[in-house]
């Protein structure tokens, strides 16, 4: 398991939260993923042999969020 903290701009609400963990959390691979609202980081844990970290950021993006 690889554990890596993602910053996202564009985080304001609960909402946004809810919209984050659920879709990142869905994807196969992914073990845990916990957002960080305060801080403006997103912390997954995954398995880097069944997904790849650039499909958790196009996740991300696609939610509408802007992953550095
Ligand atoms: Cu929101």
């Amino acid at each position: 398991m690889e554990n890596i903290t993602l910053h996202v701009s564009g985080m304001t609400c609960n909402h946004c939260v809810k919209a984050i963990e659920g879709s990142v959390g869905r994807l196969d691979g992914v073990d845990k993923v916990a957002v960080h609202l305060d801080k403006g980081e997103v912390v997954v844990e995954f398995d880097s042999n069944v997904i790849s970290l650039a499909a958790i950021k196009d996740t991300i993006d696609d939610q509408g969020y802007d992953v550095n």
